[in-house]
């Protein structure tokens, strides 16, 4: 029998290696739903709940596995709700492939049902976005958009209209010469220039206190790292999509940098004289250095990158491991080690901070004691993944990340709601390793319909979530900078326990810091999916490194205004202040 049009892009996305898809059906895509029913065997279909949910599975899966993450919406309104995770997609790097539907080609631009014209509205997020026309043309399209989303680390899109799916003719015009595309992706072993190297290596070797400062180009590099790190006595400062680079029990690493961060690195980064960035966007450019005094060197995969955060004087274009150890041997053993042994002595007594913060007994709970319970008990290869919010500074600071762990969020685009969602895909990349999703009250109730997907498909997630019924993180900000009084920030409580249960999971509730480590302990052990309700104090604040004069002031500014339990922020605060001064 003559192939469809979507039997030809199924059969394609096989030759691309494609294993798993995540979507939700509709009658746009019909077509394409009988071509993957009849190729079960070859591609997963992953039927999730929400179409949002789909593109964050297909960017995590891409995250985690460094393979082309797939998903499918139907016409109109399905492949509108794909767009946030493809824009997560989109900034965080990622080379994620979005299939949508559309109506009845010849009804298309008539104001007809779901007639949404998806190729304009995915113009922005996608680096190539094209309608397919018939079965002779997908081909051409599907190895296109496939090889465009893995070259430019990006988003490829293709949208057909519903009927154009069933059509089976081989009908093509004069020049369309069939097969005359392939599934083939060409590798470059691109290595740094000679010249480049040699002037890298006199700028590093010049300084005195250097930083590595890397990011999630340098996840693959972490041997080369801490060896370049040894000979250049420099610490290493993480950005936090980089978190998982370098583990956190390595004599090198400062830990993270941003109001996430550490005051090691911080402080690292303020007296530094050399810099070396490592594939890394850091977006916080008041964080950096200043660019007066400090020379840089830049070692990123995708040459327009250089020199975007900070003034740099070479540039190595080429993958993070290639690119030190072509360094390596250029590279002379800096005799100054004082400047890393401070940098050092600060990061012990940060994580001592931490686990100080960690293993406090107030009620209500504080949200620092799950994570650190949590970090304490996680497998050594597992998959974290978190949201938006002040749930991100817990897991920035108090989930140590150990060598083998994979750490991830939504980075530049900052989206609530994935943690769940890539949890989700993660397991389903790997079945056998520990996944679990640290995700604040918000995020989760955003996308929690996923967690039916997870009992569905019977995949092991551990769902933590932290349960303060506020949009925190939004209300600090309100507050610490820009001196308002905390306004729409409240959430009415849920049961999130009596949720996983209703679900067909496990669910377990902790409100006592005694107890806590063990429940977490009983919850990663359960065989299913599990959801950890864990309720915490509201009042928490999420600390910077150091705080600034401005913040404090706008803080009072904002309690002075009207702030709701003014009181209850201001003693957590002070009492927050005394314990760690004391
Ligand atoms: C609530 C919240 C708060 C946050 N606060 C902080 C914070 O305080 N601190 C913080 O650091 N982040 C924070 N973030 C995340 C932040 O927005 C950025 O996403 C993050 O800092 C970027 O990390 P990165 O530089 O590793 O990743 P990217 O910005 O994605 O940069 C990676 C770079 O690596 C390059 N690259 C990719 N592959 C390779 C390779 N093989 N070899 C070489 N180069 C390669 C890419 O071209 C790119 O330039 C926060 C996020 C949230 C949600
Ligand atoms: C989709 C989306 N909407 C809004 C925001 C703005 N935002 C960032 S964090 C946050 C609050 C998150 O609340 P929660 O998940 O409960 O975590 P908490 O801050 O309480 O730890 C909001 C509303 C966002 N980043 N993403
Ligand atoms: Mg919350």
């Amino acid at each position: 029998m003559a192939r469809t049009t979507a039997d030809i892009l199924v059969d394609t996305l096989v030759d691309w290696g494609v294993q798993v898809i995540f979507g939700l059906p509709g009658d746009g895509i019909n077509g394409i739903m009988e071509a993957l029913r009849k190729r079960q065997k070859e591609i997963r279909f992953i039927h999730v709940r929400h179409e949002e949910s789909a593109a964050f599975m297909a960017c995590a899966y891409a995250k985690y596995t460094g393979k082309l993450g797939v998903c499918l919406g139907t016409s109109g309104p399905g492949g509108i709700h794909l767009l946030n995770g493809l824009y997560d997609a989109k900034m965080d790097h990622q080379p994620v492939l979005a299939i949508t539907g559309h109506t009845f080609h010849d009804l298309i631009g008539t104001h007809t049902q779901q007639d949404v014209d998806l190729d304009k509205v995915f113009s922005d997020v996608a680096a190539y976005s094209e309608r397919v026309m018939g079965p002779a043309h997908v081909r051409n399209v599907t190895d296109f958009a496939c090889r465009t989303a893995i070259s430019y680390h990006s988003v490829g899109h293709i949208n057909i209209p519903k009927d154009i799916q069933e059509i089976s003719s081989d009908e093509r015009s004069a020049r369309n010469v069939k097969n005359h595309t392939s599934a083939i992706l060409g590798h470059s072993s691109r290595m740094p220039g000679e010249n480049e190297l040699h002037r890298a290596a006199e700028v590093l070797n010049s300084g005195k206190r250097i930083v590595i400062l890397v990011g999630q180009g340098a996840l693959r590099a972490t041997n080369e790292l801490e060896v370049v790190a040894e000979k250049l006595g420099a610490p290493i400062v993480k950005a936090l999509l980089g978190k998982a680079a370098v583990p956190d029990d390595s004599p090198y690493t400062t830990g993270g940098i941003g109001l996430l961060g550490t005051k090691a690195s911080q402080e690292a980064l303020e007296d530094c004289d050399r810099l070396l960035l490592v594939g890394t966007s850091f977006p916080y450019l008041e964080f950096y250095p200043n660019p007066q005094e400090v020379r840089c060197v830049q070692i990123d995969i995708n040459p327009a990158l250089i020199g975007l955060r900070f003034p740099v004087e070479v540039g190595l274009i080429a993958d993070s491991a290639v690119a030190l150890r072509a360094l390596l041997p250029l590279l002379e053993r800096n005799r100054h080690r004082k400047f890393l042994e401070r940098a050092q002595k600060e990061t012990s007594k940060w994580w001592k901070l931490m686990e100080e913060r960690g293993t406090r007994e107030d009620k209500p709970m504080k949200p620092q004691v799950v994570a650190w319970q949590l970090g304490k008990r996680l497998a050594d290869n597992a998959i974290v993944s978190c949201d938006s919010g002040t749930i991100a500074t817990w897991f920035a600071r108090h989930i140590p990340v150990k060598r083998g762990q994979k750490h991830s969020l939504s980075g530049t685009l900052a989206s609530m709601a994935n943690g769940l969602p890539y949890t989700i895909a993660a397991q389903i990349a790997y079945p056998e390793r520990q996944c679990v999703a640290f995700v604040g009250d918000g995020g989760f109730s955003m996308l929690m319909a996923e967690f039916a997907t997870a009992v569905k498909y019977r995949l092991p997630i551990k769902v933590i979530v932290v349960n303060n019924n506020t949009l925190a993180m939004i209300k600090w900000e309100q507050m610490v900078m820009d001196g308002n009084p905390e306004f729409g920030t409240e959430l009415s409580p849920v049961d999130y326990a009596a949720f996983a249960r209703a679900c067909g999971g496990k669910g377990y509730r902790i409100e006592d810091p005694e107890i806590c480590g063990g429940i977490l302990e009983e919850a990663l052990n359960e065989p299913g999916p599990v959801i950890v309700d864990a309720i915490v104090d509201p009042f928490e604040p999420p600390m910077p490194p150091k705080v600034s004069a401005g913040q404090a002031a706008k803080l009072a500014e904002a309690l002075a205004r009207g702030t709701p339990n003014r009181l209850r922020t201001a003693l957590t605060i002070a009492s927050d202040e005394v314990r760690e001064v004391i």
